[in-house]
């Protein structure tokens, strides 16, 4: 790699540069280049979308658990796409439908390649997360869940799952069960093999917490759910951006993950599941796309993973997709986890050099790259409007934990997020500003 000459940044001072990129597990200063975005500054009207009048705090990013930012070569992709093939798919023979039909398709196959799914038929695209939970949910909860039935679930659990299995529990009278944490936020295994038990239909576990920053043994709680005839599905928001994942390793039946928190676009989501239960579901939206053949009595189902796409798909975002993944494997899942697990460390032992602040989770080494906190003396919502005035990007509230907030006994949190083109100089810019909130009030 490359030796770049540091210089001045991040507007906190002359303290903050940016060091050679020989420091980072990756190439942070070119990384860097592919997001202009990063180079914003911000601090004036926001009723315009985009730099102007009053912006001259130079932006440090550190809300990518909310969202993450999009390189160029992703851009590029999605304009090329509207620019030169723009079509439906799978409606036309025409040359652009064929084209935008052929680049659809490979987009799941490059989905599925890179998660270690066998093939297309196991992944469907959704609009999010969120959509994927749902349409295991209504597809096969709806149909296969009644009273003598649990779903375990654990406390630390996203409203994505959480809300969406609770209330799939009351439609079919499912009982819902969640595992409870040990004190530094990692899950209770002792309390998972005791929940998890006969008369579980499904287990349906996060796979990195959004919140504590726990990585759950997802392959362990798979086992469990397998031992006793139960589905494992994972939630795998927070860990495709930022691990290797291999769903084939964790062995799990459903897999989910949003492609706009790793460099993709918004609207895109991902179910992974085994093609011999996606084929036994029966389909959660019906219309176009998704059939063979239709009668005034009776409709045939398309094969997968179309059955599951009904309506025009998300055809640009699927190619944006494909071109995100193209650009996290060129640099590598191993080398983005190492270089965020050392960010989310560095953040860990800075922040928690104060008595009056207490950070949630487990250690530094053992957390992904997120730090969710709070100063005694400052609620989570001033604290990141604070920081806002130093251009600091953050986010405060429950983070769609609420539960699990009551449990840590705090309305509310500040959370930092990180992704590939963060630096060490920006968890700097961080501290020094949660420090001009510490002395404020005190
Ligand atoms: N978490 C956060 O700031 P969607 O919104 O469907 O793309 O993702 C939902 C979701 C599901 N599971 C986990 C673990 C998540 O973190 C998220 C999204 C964002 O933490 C928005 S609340």
């Amino acid at each position: 790699m490359d030796t770049v000459t540091p210089k001045t940044c991040y507007g906190l001072g002359p303290n903050h540069v940016v060091m050679g990129t020989q420091q980072y597990a990756l190439d942070v200063e070119s990384i860097r280049a592919d997001f202009p975005v990063l180079d914003r500054q911000v601090g004036g009207d926001v009723t315009t979308p985009g730099p102007g009048e009053g912006d001259d705090t130079p932006l440090v990013y550190l809300d990518n658990a909310a969202t993450s930012h999009t390189p160029e070569p992703v851009v590029e992709s999605i304009a090329d796409f509207y620019r030169t093939y723009n079509a439906n798919v799978h409606r036309g023979i025409h040359h652009l439908s064929q084209e935008a039909s052929v680049a659809y398709e490979e987009a799941h196959d490059r989905v599925a390649e890179f998660v270690g799914a066998d093939g297309r038929e196991e992944i469907v695209f959704t609009k999010n997360t969120t959509e994927s939970e749902n349409l295991v949910a209504y597809a096969w909860g709806l149909a296969a869940l009644g009273p003598e039935d649990n779903v375990v679930m654990t406390q630390m659990e996203h409203h994505a799952s959480l809300v969406t299995w609770q209330q799939i529990g009351k439609k079919t009278g499912a009982e819902v069960r969640y595992v409870e944490l040990d004190d530094d936020g990692t899950l209770d295994m002792d309390d998972a093999a005791a929940k998890i038990d006969d008369d579980t239909a499904m287990v349906s576990v996060l796979h990195v917490s959004n919140t504590l920053g726990t990585v759950n043994p997802v392959e362990a709680l798979t086992e469990l759910a397998h031992d006793h005839d139960a589905y494992a599905f994972v939630d795998g928001a927070q860990a495709v951006p930022h691990m290797p994942v291999d769903v084939g390793e964790i062995g799990c039946d459903f897999y989910a993950f949003s492609g706009h928190k790793m460099c993709g676009p918004t609207g895109i989501g991902v179910l992974y599941g085994k093609e011999a239960i996606l084929d036994e579901m029966q389909p959660y939206l019906y219309g176009g796309e998704m059939i063979r053949s239709v009668t005034y009595e009776d409709s045939e189902w398309e094969e997968l993973p179309w059955k599951f796409e009904a309506g025009t798909p998300v055809i640009a975002q699927g190619i944006g997709l494909h071109a995100a993944v193209d650009y996290l494997e060129e640099i590598g899942m191993d080398r983005v986890h190492d270089h965020e697990s050392a960010l989310a460390s560095y953040a860990y032992d800075r922040l928690t050099e104060w008595d009056d602040v207490t950070v949630y989770g487990p250690p530094g080494e053992e957390r992904a790259g997120l730090v969710a906190f709070n100063l005694d003396s400052v609620h989570a919502h001033d604290l990141s409007s604070i920081l806002n005035e130093y251009g600091v990007a953050i986010r405060a509230g429950d983070h769609c934990t609420q539960p699990l907030h009551d449990e840590l006994g705090a309305p509310a949190s500040a959370r930092a997020s990180f992704y590939i083109y963060n630096t060490r100089e920006e968890i700097d810019a961080l501290v020094d500003a949660v420090d001009e909130a510490r002395q404020l009030f005190a």
